[in-house]
C-alpha cells in the first residue's frame, strides 16, 4: 500500500512539474526552480534592457596585427596565465572567458586571428563580428608597427565607420626593451593619432596584459550602453573553456 501512495505522489510530482515548465515556457515567465526564462522571456527582458544573471553581457573582442608580435602569447596569458616560447603561427582560435567588470559580470570573446599574409584575405569575415580591436606590434619590429595603420584602415572599413571602433594599440615585448626599434614617442604619438589608448606590454613577464583586455572592455561597455550583446544560459556556463571548433588619449609605459 505504501509503495502504491509512494509511486502515485511521485507521478504527480512530475505531472505537476510539467505542467508548471509548460507554463513557463508560453508566459516568457522566469522559472523559480531553474531560473530559466522562455526564449520569448528573454527577448522582452532584453528589448526592456533589463539583463537578468542567466543574460550575461558578452564583449566580443579580436587580436589583430601583423605575424609573431606577441597576439597568441597575450591572450595565452590573460586566459591561462601561461607563456608558450615557440612559435606557432595561428589560423584562427577563440576564446570564453567569464570576468568581472568594475563589480558587474560579463564573459569576454576573444577571436585570435593569424597575423601572417596568406589569411589576410579571410580578415573581412572575422572583423565583422568584432565590437573591440587589440592591435598588437612587436616594439622590436618597425614593419610590425607600421602595419597597424593597414589593421585599423581594414576594422574601419569592414565596420564601415570613422573611428568610433574601440581599438587599444599594443607594443608588445616590453621586456626586451633594450632591443627596441619603435620609438616610444612614435607609438604615443600614433594612439593620439587614432584617439586611442596605447598600452606596452610584456606577455612573457604577463606585464600590462590584465590592463589591455579590461580597458578595452571598459570603452566598449561605455559605447554599447544599453544595446550589450548578451548570451543564453547554455554558453554562460563556458567561462575559460577554449572553444576550438570620442575616446580619452592615454598611454601606460611599464
Ligand atoms: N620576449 C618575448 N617574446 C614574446 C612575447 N610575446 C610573444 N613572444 C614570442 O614571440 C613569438 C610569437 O608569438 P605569438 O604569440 O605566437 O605571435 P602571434 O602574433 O600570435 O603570431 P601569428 O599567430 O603568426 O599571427 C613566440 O615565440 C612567443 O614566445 C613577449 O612579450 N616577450
Ligand atoms: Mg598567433
Amino acid at each position: 500500500m505504501e509503495k502504491v501512495l509512494h509511486v502515485t505522489r511521485s507521478i504527480w510530482k512530475w505531472i505537476k512539474l510539467k505542467f508548471l515548465s509548460f507554463w513557463y515556457f508560453i508566459t516568457g515567465r522566469e522559472n523559480p526552480h531553474t531560473g530559466v526564462f522562455s526564449a520569448e522571456g528573454m527577448a522582452s527582458k532584453k528589448a526592456s534592457g533589463t539583463l537578468q544573471p542567466q543574460q550575461q553581457v558578452v564583449h566580443k573582442v579580436i587580436m589583430v596585427g601583423t605575424g609573431g608580435v606577441g597576439k597568441s602569447a597575450l591572450t595565452l596569458q590573460f586566459m591561462y596565465d601561461e607563456f608558450v616560447e615557440e612559435y606557432e603561427p595561428t589560423k584562427a582560435d577563440s576564446y570564453r572567458k567569464k570576468v568581472v567588470l568594475d563589480g558587474e559580470e560579463c564573459s569576454i570573446d576573444i577571436l585570435d586571428t593569424a597575423g601572417q599574409e596568406d589569411y589576410s584575405a579571410i580578415r573581412d569575415n572575422y572583423y565583422r563580428s568584432g565590437e573591440g580591436f587589440i592591435c598588437v606590434f612587436s616594439i622590436l619590429d618597425m614593419e610590425s608597427f607600421e602595419a597597424t595603420n593597414e589593421f585599423r584602415e581594414q576594422i574601419l572599413r569592414v565596420k564601415n565607420s570613422d573611428n568610433s571602433v574601440p581599438i587599444v594599440l599594443v607594443g608588445n615585448k616590453g621586456d626586451m626593451r633594450e632591443q627596441r626599434v619603435v620609438p616610444a614617442e612614435l607609438c604615443r604619438q600614433r594612439a593620439e593619432q587614432w584617439g586611442v589608448h596605447y598600452v606596452e606590454t610584456s606577455a612573457k613577464r604577463r606585464e600590462n596584459v590584465d590592463k589591455v583586455f579590461y580597458d578595452l572592455m571598459r570603452e566598449m561597455k561605455r559605447r554599447k550602453g544599453g544595446a550589450a550583446t548578451t548570451i543564453g544560459i547554455d554558453a554562460s556556463a563556458s567561462a575559460g573553456r577554449k572553444k576550438r571548433s570620442g575616446i580619452k588619449k592615454h598611454c601606460t609605459i611599464l
